[in-house]
Protein backbone atom coordinates (compact mmCIF):
# COMPACT_ATOMS: atom_id res chain seq x y z
CA UNK A 1 0.00 0.00 0.00
CA UNK A 2 2.83 2.54 0.89
CA UNK A 3 4.97 1.75 -2.32
CA UNK A 4 1.37 2.09 -4.21
CA UNK A 5 0.82 5.75 -2.89
CA UNK A 6 4.71 6.55 -3.58
CA UNK A 7 4.40 5.31 -7.08
CA UNK A 8 1.20 7.26 -7.64
CA UNK A 9 2.45 10.59 -5.96
CA UNK A 10 5.89 10.06 -8.40
CA UNK A 11 3.95 10.16 -11.33
CA UNK A 12 1.60 13.09 -10.12
CA UNK A 13 1.37 15.78 -12.43
CA UNK A 14 0.62 18.84 -10.95
CA UNK A 15 -2.19 20.66 -10.02
CA UNK A 16 -3.57 23.29 -12.52
CA UNK A 17 -3.44 26.74 -10.74
CA UNK A 18 -6.78 27.72 -9.82
CA UNK A 19 -8.31 30.09 -12.34
CA UNK A 20 -9.33 33.59 -10.59
CA UNK A 21 -11.53 34.96 -12.93
CA UNK A 22 -15.07 33.44 -14.06
CA UNK A 23 -13.86 31.90 -17.08
CA UNK A 24 -16.39 31.81 -19.94
CA UNK A 25 -19.35 29.66 -18.81
CA UNK A 26 -19.73 26.43 -20.23
CA UNK A 27 -23.37 25.48 -22.01
CA UNK A 28 -25.50 22.51 -21.81
CA UNK A 29 -23.51 20.99 -24.48
CA UNK A 30 -20.09 21.37 -23.63
CA UNK A 31 -20.72 20.24 -19.95
CA UNK A 32 -22.64 17.46 -20.82
CA UNK A 33 -20.23 16.18 -23.85
CA UNK A 34 -17.37 16.71 -21.56
CA UNK A 35 -18.54 14.90 -18.59
CA UNK A 36 -19.62 11.92 -20.50
CA UNK A 37 -15.83 12.01 -21.97
CA UNK A 38 -14.62 11.50 -18.66
CA UNK A 39 -13.12 15.36 -19.19
CA UNK A 40 -12.32 15.88 -14.76
CA UNK A 41 -12.10 19.73 -15.02
CA UNK A 42 -15.51 19.72 -17.03
CA UNK A 43 -16.93 17.53 -14.27
CA UNK A 44 -15.31 19.59 -11.67
CA UNK A 45 -17.18 23.18 -13.33
CA UNK A 46 -20.31 21.39 -13.24
CA UNK A 47 -20.28 20.30 -9.37
CA UNK A 48 -19.51 24.09 -8.69
CA UNK A 49 -22.58 24.98 -10.75
CA UNK A 50 -24.08 22.52 -8.31
CA UNK A 51 -23.27 24.05 -5.56
CA UNK A 52 -23.81 27.38 -7.06
CA UNK A 53 -26.18 30.37 -5.16
CA UNK A 54 -27.03 31.62 -7.86
CA UNK A 55 -30.19 30.87 -10.33
CA UNK A 56 -28.64 31.11 -13.78
CA UNK A 57 -25.98 28.29 -12.71
CA UNK A 58 -28.34 26.26 -10.80
CA UNK A 59 -30.99 26.32 -13.59
CA UNK A 60 -27.97 25.10 -16.23
CA UNK A 61 -26.97 22.45 -13.21
CA UNK A 62 -30.48 21.18 -13.15
CA UNK A 63 -30.87 20.36 -17.14
CA UNK A 64 -26.98 18.80 -16.83
CA UNK A 65 -28.00 16.51 -13.91
CA UNK A 66 -30.88 15.65 -16.04
CA UNK A 67 -28.84 15.04 -19.21
CA UNK A 68 -26.20 13.28 -17.19
CA UNK A 69 -29.45 11.04 -15.71
CA UNK A 70 -29.39 8.35 -18.09
CA UNK A 71 -25.86 8.13 -18.17
CA UNK A 72 -25.50 7.51 -14.51
CA UNK A 73 -26.25 4.75 -11.44
CA UNK A 74 -23.32 2.08 -12.67
CA UNK A 75 -21.27 2.52 -9.23
CA UNK A 76 -20.78 1.14 -6.62
CA UNK A 77 -21.38 3.90 -3.78
CA UNK A 78 -20.09 3.40 -0.34
CA UNK A 79 -20.80 6.24 2.48
CA UNK A 80 -18.22 6.52 5.13
CA UNK A 81 -19.49 8.10 8.83
CA UNK A 82 -17.71 8.23 12.06
CA UNK A 83 -16.49 11.05 14.68
CA UNK A 84 -13.80 13.92 13.51
CA UNK A 85 -10.66 12.33 13.94
CA UNK A 86 -11.33 8.72 12.93
CA UNK A 87 -9.83 8.51 10.35
CA UNK A 88 -12.10 9.13 7.43
CA UNK A 89 -10.40 11.01 5.18
CA UNK A 90 -7.27 8.90 5.32
CA UNK A 91 -9.24 5.14 5.09
CA UNK A 92 -10.74 7.01 1.82
CA UNK A 93 -7.55 7.73 0.59
CA UNK A 94 -5.95 4.48 1.33
CA UNK A 95 -9.10 2.59 0.32
CA UNK A 96 -8.81 5.32 -3.26
CA UNK A 97 -5.49 4.38 -3.84
CA UNK A 98 -5.77 0.64 -3.48
CA UNK A 99 -9.19 0.86 -5.99
CA UNK A 100 -7.00 2.99 -8.28
CA UNK A 101 -3.20 1.11 -8.24
CA UNK A 102 -4.59 -2.47 -7.04
CA UNK A 103 -8.03 -2.76 -9.10
CA UNK A 104 -7.27 -0.25 -11.75
CA UNK A 105 -10.98 1.03 -11.30
CA UNK A 106 -11.40 5.14 -11.13
CA UNK A 107 -13.04 6.68 -7.89
CA UNK A 108 -14.77 9.41 -7.20
CA UNK A 109 -14.63 11.11 -3.73
CA UNK A 110 -17.27 13.51 -2.33
CA UNK A 111 -18.12 15.28 1.03
CA UNK A 112 -21.01 15.92 3.88
CA UNK A 113 -19.63 18.50 5.89
CA UNK A 114 -22.50 20.51 7.86
CA UNK A 115 -19.94 21.07 10.32
CA UNK A 116 -17.87 23.37 7.94
CA UNK A 117 -20.54 26.59 8.23
CA UNK A 118 -19.23 26.25 11.87
CA UNK A 119 -15.55 25.37 12.04
CA UNK A 120 -14.82 26.90 8.57
CA UNK A 121 -12.47 25.03 7.02
CA UNK A 122 -11.99 21.21 8.14
CA UNK A 123 -12.90 19.89 4.73
CA UNK A 124 -9.95 22.31 3.54
CA UNK A 125 -7.98 20.10 5.53
CA UNK A 126 -9.35 16.94 3.59
CA UNK A 127 -8.64 18.29 0.35
CA UNK A 128 -4.61 17.98 1.76
CA UNK A 129 -4.82 14.93 3.51
CA UNK A 130 -6.19 13.52 0.16
CA UNK A 131 -3.43 14.68 -1.95
CA UNK A 132 -2.08 11.17 -3.31
CA UNK A 133 -5.22 9.93 -4.42
CA UNK A 134 -6.57 14.08 -6.20
CA UNK A 135 -3.14 13.86 -8.11
CA UNK A 136 -4.29 10.45 -9.78
CA UNK A 137 -5.52 11.06 -13.29
CA UNK A 138 -8.42 7.67 -12.02
CA UNK A 139 -9.80 10.38 -9.29
CA UNK A 140 -11.80 12.98 -8.86
CA UNK A 141 -11.64 13.76 -4.88
CA UNK A 142 -14.11 16.97 -3.99
CA UNK A 143 -14.30 18.39 -0.89
CA UNK A 144 -17.42 20.81 -0.48
CA UNK A 145 -18.06 23.49 1.22
CA UNK A 146 -21.63 23.45 2.91
CA UNK A 147 -23.90 26.11 3.15
CA UNK A 148 -27.45 26.20 5.53
CA UNK A 149 -29.43 23.32 5.60
CA UNK A 150 -28.35 19.14 5.91
CA UNK A 151 -31.00 18.54 3.24
CA UNK A 152 -29.39 21.17 0.44
CA UNK A 153 -26.01 19.38 1.35
CA UNK A 154 -27.19 16.18 1.00
CA UNK A 155 -28.79 17.21 -2.92
CA UNK A 156 -25.90 18.82 -4.37
CA UNK A 157 -23.99 15.56 -3.35
CA UNK A 158 -26.31 13.63 -4.44
CA UNK A 159 -26.43 15.46 -7.74
CA UNK A 160 -22.21 15.42 -8.05
CA UNK A 161 -22.22 11.80 -7.53
CA UNK A 162 -24.77 11.17 -10.37
CA UNK A 163 -22.34 13.51 -12.56
CA UNK A 164 -19.49 11.32 -11.36
CA UNK A 165 -21.34 8.03 -12.62
CA UNK A 166 -21.82 9.58 -15.86
CA UNK A 167 -18.12 10.94 -15.98
CA UNK A 168 -17.39 6.90 -15.45
CA UNK A 169 -16.71 6.84 -11.98
CA UNK A 170 -17.55 3.66 -10.76
CA UNK A 171 -16.63 3.57 -7.02
CA UNK A 172 -17.84 7.27 -5.18
CA UNK A 173 -17.04 7.77 -1.83
CA UNK A 174 -19.07 9.94 0.12
CA UNK A 175 -16.95 11.34 3.30
CA UNK A 176 -19.68 12.26 5.95
CA UNK A 177 -18.91 14.04 9.42
CA UNK A 178 -20.87 12.26 12.58
CA UNK A 179 -23.15 14.95 13.57
CA UNK A 180 -26.24 12.95 13.59
CA UNK A 181 -28.26 13.99 10.45
CA UNK A 182 -25.80 13.97 7.93
CA UNK A 183 -25.33 10.35 8.73
CA UNK A 184 -29.11 9.79 7.81
CA UNK A 185 -28.44 11.85 5.05
CA UNK A 186 -25.48 10.17 3.38
CA UNK A 187 -27.02 6.49 4.08
CA UNK A 188 -30.07 7.77 1.74
CA UNK A 189 -27.96 8.10 -1.05
CA UNK A 190 -25.05 5.15 -0.65
CA UNK A 191 -25.33 1.23 -1.54
CA UNK A 192 -22.77 0.31 1.60
CA UNK A 193 -22.38 2.55 4.92
CA UNK A 194 -19.42 1.91 6.58
CA UNK A 195 -18.85 3.08 10.20
CA UNK A 196 -15.47 3.65 11.29
CA UNK A 197 -14.66 3.97 15.21
CA UNK A 198 -11.23 4.07 17.56
CA UNK A 199 -10.46 1.40 20.02
CA UNK A 200 -10.15 3.39 23.54
CA UNK A 201 -12.59 5.96 23.26
CA UNK A 202 -16.38 5.06 24.90
CA UNK A 203 -19.07 4.49 22.47
CA UNK A 204 -20.45 7.67 24.41
CA UNK A 205 -17.24 9.77 23.41
CA UNK A 206 -17.38 8.73 19.81
CA UNK A 207 -20.70 9.68 19.90
CA UNK A 208 -22.40 6.52 18.02
CA UNK A 209 -25.44 6.36 18.75
CA UNK A 210 -27.26 2.68 18.21
CA UNK A 211 -28.91 4.23 15.53
CA UNK A 212 -25.81 5.14 13.64
CA UNK A 213 -24.61 1.65 14.37
CA UNK A 214 -27.77 -0.30 13.03
CA UNK A 215 -27.33 1.48 9.80
CA UNK A 216 -23.86 -0.01 9.27
CA UNK A 217 -22.76 -2.92 7.04
CA UNK A 218 -19.49 -2.78 8.24
CA UNK A 219 -17.87 -1.25 11.31
CA UNK A 220 -14.37 -0.77 10.79
CA UNK A 221 -11.81 -0.21 13.68
CA UNK A 222 -9.14 1.95 12.13
CA UNK A 223 -5.74 2.90 13.56
CA UNK A 224 -5.08 -0.61 14.13
CA UNK A 225 -1.27 -0.34 14.04
CA UNK A 226 1.83 -0.23 15.93
CA UNK A 227 0.76 0.23 19.96
CA UNK A 228 -2.54 0.54 19.22
CA UNK A 229 -3.13 -3.11 17.14
CA UNK A 230 -4.79 -5.36 20.19
CA UNK A 231 -7.00 -2.19 21.52
CA UNK A 232 -8.36 -2.18 17.95
CA UNK A 233 -8.30 -6.03 17.90
CA UNK A 234 -10.78 -5.88 21.55
CA UNK A 235 -12.26 -3.12 20.07
CA UNK A 236 -13.67 -4.97 16.87
CA UNK A 237 -14.41 -8.47 18.47
CA UNK A 238 -17.03 -6.10 21.22
CA UNK A 239 -18.46 -4.14 17.97
CA UNK A 240 -18.60 -7.67 16.33
CA UNK A 241 -20.51 -8.74 19.54
CA UNK A 242 -22.99 -5.72 19.80
CA UNK A 243 -23.47 -6.09 16.20
CA UNK A 244 -24.82 -9.57 16.79
CA UNK A 245 -27.60 -8.26 18.89
CA UNK A 246 -29.05 -6.36 16.09
CA UNK A 247 -32.33 -7.63 14.55
CA UNK A 248 -31.49 -9.29 10.54
CA UNK A 249 -31.32 -6.37 7.92
CA UNK A 250 -34.37 -6.37 5.18
CA UNK A 251 -31.27 -7.32 2.89
CA UNK A 252 -30.12 -10.69 3.86
CA UNK A 253 -26.61 -9.37 4.90
CA UNK A 254 -25.26 -9.88 8.25
CA UNK A 255 -23.08 -6.85 9.63
CA UNK A 256 -19.69 -7.11 10.18
CA UNK A 257 -16.97 -5.31 12.20
CA UNK A 258 -12.89 -5.53 11.18
CA UNK A 259 -9.66 -3.66 12.51
CA UNK A 260 -8.15 -1.52 9.42
CA UNK A 261 -4.94 0.93 8.92
CA UNK A 262 -5.29 3.77 6.84
CA UNK A 263 -1.52 4.10 7.86
CA UNK A 264 0.01 0.52 7.10
CA UNK A 265 -2.97 -0.51 4.65
CA UNK A 266 -3.60 -3.62 6.66
CA UNK A 267 -7.27 -4.55 6.33
CA UNK A 268 -8.59 -2.14 3.58
CA UNK A 269 -8.06 -4.82 1.25
CA UNK A 270 -10.22 -6.57 3.05
CA UNK A 271 -12.66 -3.47 3.77
CA UNK A 272 -13.33 -3.32 0.05
CA UNK A 273 -13.69 -7.68 -0.26
CA UNK A 274 -16.67 -6.76 2.29
CA UNK A 275 -18.08 -3.93 0.50
CA UNK A 276 -17.70 -6.43 -2.46
CA UNK A 277 -19.40 -9.17 -1.36
CA UNK A 278 -22.16 -7.15 -0.27
CA UNK A 279 -23.02 -5.86 -3.41
CA UNK A 280 -22.95 -9.79 -4.95
CA UNK A 281 -25.68 -10.31 -2.16
CA UNK A 282 -27.90 -7.87 -2.67
CA UNK A 283 -27.70 -7.43 -6.20
CA UNK A 284 -28.46 -11.26 -6.61
CA UNK A 285 -31.85 -11.08 -4.13
CA UNK A 286 -32.87 -7.55 -5.49
CA UNK A 287 -32.04 -5.89 -2.65
CA UNK A 288 -29.42 -3.37 -3.99
CA UNK A 289 -32.20 -2.52 -6.50
CA UNK A 290 -34.57 -1.85 -4.18
CA UNK A 291 -32.85 0.46 -1.79
CA UNK A 292 -32.30 1.92 -4.74
CA UNK A 293 -35.67 2.43 -5.60
CA UNK A 294 -36.59 3.72 -2.43
CA UNK A 295 -33.51 6.33 -2.45
CA UNK A 296 -35.17 7.88 -5.64
CA UNK A 297 -38.80 8.13 -3.93
CA UNK A 298 -37.16 9.52 -1.09
CA UNK A 299 -35.33 11.79 -3.33
CA UNK A 300 -38.50 13.38 -5.77
CA UNK A 301 -40.32 14.12 -1.81
CA UNK A 302 -37.31 15.94 -0.84
CA UNK A 303 -37.14 17.58 -4.05
CA UNK A 304 -40.79 18.59 -3.19
CA UNK A 305 -40.04 19.83 0.11
CA UNK A 306 -37.63 22.47 -0.67
CA UNK A 307 -39.52 23.55 -3.54
CA UNK A 308 -42.65 23.67 -1.70
CA UNK A 309 -40.50 25.88 1.11
CA UNK A 310 -38.62 28.29 -1.26
CA UNK A 311 -41.74 29.22 -3.34
CA UNK A 312 -43.42 29.48 0.49
CA UNK A 313 -40.09 31.85 1.56
CA UNK A 314 -40.32 33.86 -1.64
CA UNK A 315 -44.67 34.64 -1.99
CA UNK A 316 -44.79 38.43 -1.12
CA UNK A 317 -47.80 37.13 1.15
CA UNK A 318 -45.93 35.58 3.40
CA UNK A 319 -42.69 38.11 3.12
CA UNK A 320 -44.93 40.72 3.85
CA UNK A 321 -45.99 39.22 7.31
CA UNK A 322 -43.42 36.95 8.53
CA UNK A 323 -41.39 39.34 10.67
CA UNK A 324 -44.22 40.47 12.45
CA UNK A 325 -45.70 36.79 13.09
CA UNK A 326 -42.30 35.93 14.47
CA UNK A 327 -41.93 39.02 16.71
CA UNK A 328 -45.51 37.95 18.04
CA UNK A 329 -44.45 34.43 18.78
CA UNK A 330 -41.00 35.29 20.34
CA UNK A 331 -42.87 37.83 22.37
CA UNK A 332 -45.58 35.58 22.89
CA UNK A 333 -48.60 37.46 21.40
CA UNK A 334 -49.36 34.30 19.63
CA UNK A 335 -48.09 30.44 19.48
CA UNK A 336 -46.88 29.40 16.77
CA UNK A 337 -49.34 27.10 15.87
CA UNK A 338 -51.66 29.75 15.20
CA UNK A 339 -48.58 31.77 13.31
CA UNK A 340 -47.74 29.11 11.45
CA UNK A 341 -51.36 28.85 9.85
CA UNK A 342 -51.86 32.08 9.63
CA UNK A 343 -48.79 32.04 6.78
CA UNK A 344 -49.58 28.95 5.20
CA UNK A 345 -53.37 30.79 4.92
CA UNK A 346 -51.86 33.82 3.40
CA UNK A 347 -49.92 31.55 1.31
CA UNK A 348 -52.60 29.28 0.18
CA UNK A 349 -54.77 32.10 -0.56
CA UNK A 350 -53.00 33.96 -2.82
CA UNK A 351 -51.66 31.13 -4.88
N1 LIG B 1 -1.90 5.74 13.52
C1 LIG B 1 -2.85 6.04 12.65
N2 LIG B 1 -3.26 7.30 12.50
C2 LIG B 1 -4.23 7.57 11.59
C3 LIG B 1 -4.83 6.53 10.82
N3 LIG B 1 -5.79 7.08 10.04
C4 LIG B 1 -5.78 8.40 10.31
N4 LIG B 1 -4.84 8.71 11.25
C5 LIG B 1 -4.55 10.03 11.77
O1 LIG B 1 -5.70 10.50 12.46
C6 LIG B 1 -5.87 11.90 12.24
C7 LIG B 1 -7.26 12.18 11.69
O2 LIG B 1 -7.38 11.57 10.42
P1 LIG B 1 -8.43 12.08 9.33
O3 LIG B 1 -8.33 11.14 8.18
O4 LIG B 1 -8.26 13.51 9.03
O5 LIG B 1 -9.79 11.87 10.11
P2 LIG B 1 -11.26 12.32 9.67
O6 LIG B 1 -12.19 11.33 10.29
O7 LIG B 1 -11.35 12.50 8.20
O8 LIG B 1 -11.39 13.71 10.41
P3 LIG B 1 -12.44 14.89 10.08
O9 LIG B 1 -12.59 15.01 8.60
O10 LIG B 1 -11.81 16.09 10.72
O11 LIG B 1 -13.71 14.50 10.75
C8 LIG B 1 -4.76 12.32 11.31
O12 LIG B 1 -3.72 12.89 12.07
C9 LIG B 1 -4.30 11.03 10.67
O13 LIG B 1 -2.96 11.05 10.29
C10 LIG B 1 -4.36 5.20 11.00
O14 LIG B 1 -4.80 4.22 10.39
N5 LIG B 1 -3.37 5.01 11.93
MG1 LIG C 1 -12.00 14.14 7.04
Amino acid sequence: MKSAMRELAGCAAPQAPRVAQRRRPLTRAECVEGILRGDRSTLARAVTLIESARDDDRALAEQVVEDCLPHSGHSIRVGITGVPGAGKSSVIEALGVYLVTERKQKVAVLAIDPSSQISGGSILGDKTRMTTLAASEMAFVRPSPSRGMIGGVAQRTREAMLLCEAAGYSNVLVETVGVGQSETAAHEMVDFFLLLTLAGAGDELQGIKRGVMELADLVAVNKADGANLEAAERARAEAANALHYFPASASGWTQRAIACSARTGAGIGELWECVLEFVALTQANGAFAQARREQQRRWMHETIDRALRQRFDAHPAVQSRVAALERDVTEGRATPFLAARMLLDAYARET
